[in-house]
């Protein structure tokens, strides 16, 4: 199946060959399991419009990133039931992983959308490490009955490969156990304020292979307001900019995600910011 372009694509008015790209943008707007606020099926659609309204020369890299090429895809289809979508989304990260080269960004779509893309890059990577920014520890088992649910999201990488925490600052008592055991380093927010340290350690920890998936509520909730499970006292803006160029420039990065962001009414800081984010994240790769 041949991945065909998006009637919007991510920041260009036109769609490129998707074999010109250095990063392909997919959509994955599913939400099955939200547990508070919801809306992260709309999530996609409103990031790619708001990305039409992002400067195209990134003032802070410098350069005219869109040149590097970037295509968006048409959705995933998420109309599945949750058992019959999981294997279907692996199938197609796989497909995609072997037709293209360019870098995949995920846009989600509730975080449990994890589960399906990391399977492929484990196989194809040999000692791939996960980079995860999150409000929360995501390490259940189960959640509500279900395990493919938000709060599960990294549960299934971290007894296969390392998982390294960052911006965790709400942990549920049966997840804690999981906590700096095993593949799992945990940075909890309020004992990690020292962002030099940080830093440091992460790329420390991190292997030199990394998949980067990024819930928004990591950010703080003045940074990124529309989420499903806002936790207070997170990342700002340049701190996390600071953190992820770091890694972008001192390991391969494989694949990346962008997941709970949700449109709140009256309101499009978080689509817009979520968009500059991804366009950041592309100036600081060498793609
Ligand atoms: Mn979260």
């Amino acid at each position: 199946m041949p991945f065909k372009p998006a009637k919007k694509q991510f920041v260009l008015r036109k769609a490129i060959d998707l074999k010109d790209a250095a990063f392909v943008v997919v959509p994955v707007p599913y939400e099955k399991t939200t547990s508070y606020g919801q809306g992260t099926k709309y999530g996609p659609a409103a990031l790619i419009d708001a990305s039409w309204q992002l400067e195209l020369w990134d003032e802070e890299t410098k350069t005219d990133t869109w040149k590097k090429g970037i295509f968006t895809t048409q959705p995933v289809n998420c109309a599945l039931p949750e058992k019959k979508f999981f294997p279907q989304l692996e199938r197609t990260v796989e497909e995609l992983l072997s037709t293209s080269k360019a870098l995949p960004f995920f846009i989600g779509g509730e975080h449990s959308v994890t589960q399906g893309l990391l399977p492929p890059f484990i196989k194809r990577h040999k000692n791939l490490s996960i980079l995860h920014f999150d409000a929360h520890a995501d390490l259940r088992l189960t959640y509500e009955g279900s395990q493919h649910s938000h709060a599960c999201a990294v549960y299934p990488a971290s007894r296969t490969n390392r998982l390294v925490q960052i911006g965790i600052r709400s942990v549920g008592a049966d997840e804690k156990q999981f906590h700096n055991t095993g593949n799992v380093k945990t940075h909890l927010m309020h004992e990690n304020l020292d962002l030099k340290k940080l830093e440091r350690d992460i790329l420390h920890e991190l292997t030199d292979t990394v998949y980067l998936t990024i819930d928004v509520d990591g950010f703080d909730p003045s940074v990124m307001p529309g989420t499903g499970t806002p936790q207070p006292g997170g990342f700002m803006w340049y701190d996390a900019m600071k953190l992820f160029k770091a890694v972008c420039v001192n390991k391969k990065i494989v694949g990346v995600d962008v997941m709970e962001a949700l449109p709140v009414n009256g309101s499009n800081i978080t689509e817009l910011a979520a968009a500059k984010l991804i366009y950041r994240l592309m100036g600081y790769l060498n793609a």
